[in-house]
């Protein structure tokens, strides 16, 4: 009589646990799964110049080399201006980024370490240990104020 009775909640409770596990199972594939094989938006701008977030600043990116090796440690120089054209030398430079879609930031901790003169300043510790969209930040910090700058790039 016990055996009846427990029978069917028993098998009722599996039913239930194997589809909560399907359904976690989705939402970690559209989660991450998806995410990771998405294609990067069409409109993003690749340029190696770019203007500051607050408009402050124009800065470009040299990668050493020009071509941005995966997974191979190398150095930048970021070429600061004001937005009026004038090098600047004296500033508080940042390094941030990371891949959008996959939710991870950068596997290293890159440093801009000199300033080179001429609006020049070496960025080393740079590294990209996969291929797809990433973005590189640069926050500055100098007379004409503090503002950001953000780099996408295809690897
Ligand atoms: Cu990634």
């Amino acid at each position: 009589m016990r055996s009846l009775i427990a029978r069917p909640v028993t098998t009722r409770f599996i039913y239930r646990r194997a589809a909560a596990h399907a359904l976690a199972a989705t939402a970690v594939a559209l989660l991450t799964g998806c995410m990771m094989f998405a294609r990067a938006p069409n409109e993003l701008d690749y340029s190696r110049t770019r203007t500051s977030t607050a408009g402050l600043y124009r800065a470009t990116i040299h990668p050493q080399g020009d071509t941005i090796p995966q997974g191979k440690l190398h150095r930048w120089t970021l070429h600061l201006e004001t937005a009026t054209g004038t090098p600047v030398d004296a500033a508080t430079v940042t390094v941030d980024g990371g891949m959008p879609q996959h939710g991870h930031g950068l596997p290293t901790t890159p440093r801009v370490t000199r300033e080179l003169g001429n609006g020049d300043h070496l960025v080393e510790g740079m590294k990209f240990n996969m291929g797809g969209w990433w973005v590189v930040k640069f926050h500055v910090n100098a007379d004409a104020g503090s503002d950001s700058l953000v780099f996408n790039l295809k690897l």
